[in-house]
């Protein structure tokens, strides 16, 4: 059997660094991205440089992406599955409140830099009959009081993803829109800029979905039978449920 390689976004932390373990552990070989040389250098010393191949870049840097694409080994150089999965929430903030730094590095994150990686990788993808796997939320779907931009900068990725699909029609090429709710990664310190307690009380006692859940989802998906297609997916913690609508009154 072949091996595969995956490209797997956001690898230093949450859903990344468990399904770079997955991956790795099923089999596949994995080109690691993110921000944190040190922990992607971890994951190399971990399953050796056979398995990782790391590249260290800032996502938005789109120099900096073509760069790390072109300096692929060879072993690693035909990709069979991009997961989109590198992205962020800032600020928690109503929107007349908000930071429009945030705003735009969300953005840049979770959309220009997704739709980057995609529009790099597609034509090798289309070649090797492949997938692509992004990382959307139930923010996507579901308001909430400082979700704005971020919860719209997903809506984007649900929609990039239908959309994807239709245009890929007959390539073989899989799409899938991961859309999962409360899951306890670095997600909270990051969006509240490092508020350990924030982040320790938003989980407490609620059992929220775990990095090793979805990356068993996103390996499920990757190995499906090349005829089935899941288009969107979305998943919550049995304790997380909507909460209708909100109506002021004077
Ligand atoms: P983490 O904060 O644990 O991981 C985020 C990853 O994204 C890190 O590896 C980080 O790497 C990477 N990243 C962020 N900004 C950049 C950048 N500019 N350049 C390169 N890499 C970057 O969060 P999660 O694992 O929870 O999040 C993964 C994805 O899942 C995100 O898209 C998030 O929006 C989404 N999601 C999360 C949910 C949750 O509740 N946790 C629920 C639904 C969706 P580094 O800092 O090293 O660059
Ligand atoms: C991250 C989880 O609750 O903000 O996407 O939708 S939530």
């Amino acid at each position: 059997m072949t091996t595969k390689t995956a490209w797997i976004t956001g690898a230093t932390s949450g859903f990344g660094a468990a399904t770079v373990e997955r991956f790795v552990t099923g089999g596949w070989r994995v080109i690691a991205s993110g921000r944190r040389a040190d922990r992607l250098q971890r994951l190399v010393a971990q399953h050796g440089p056979g398995r990782v191949h790391a590249t260290a870049f800032d996502i938005r840097d789109a120099e900096a992406m073509r760069a790390a694409h072109a300096g692929l080994p060879a072993e690693f150089a035909g990709i069979d599955l991009l997961l989109n999965n590198a992205g962020l929430a800032l600020g928690t903030a109503p929107a007349q409140q908000a930071d429009l730094a945030q705003w735009r590095q969300m953005i840049d994150t979770n959309i220009t830099a997704l739709v980057s990686m995609t529009h790099l990788l597609l034509p090798q993808l289309i070649e090797r009959r492949g997938a692509i796997v992004n990382l959307s939320s139930i923010s996507s779907s579901y308001p909430y009081r400082g979700g704005n931009v971020y919860g719209a900068s997903k809506a984007f990725v649900t929609q990039f993803s239908t959309n994807l699909r239709t245009d890929l029609h007959g390539t073989g090429v899989r799409v899938t829109s991961v859309e999962p709710g409360m899951a306890e990664t670095e997600f909270t310190l990051v969006r509240t800029g490092g508020d350990q307690a924030a982040s320790d009380t938003l989980y407490a006692g609620a059992a929220p979905i775990t990095a090793r859940d979805i990356a068993e989802t996103i390996w499920w998906i990757a190995n499906l039978p090349p005829h089935l297609n899941v288009n969107r997916i979305e998943m919550m913690p049995v304790s997380q449920s909507a909460a209708g609508l909100q109506v002021h009154r004077d």
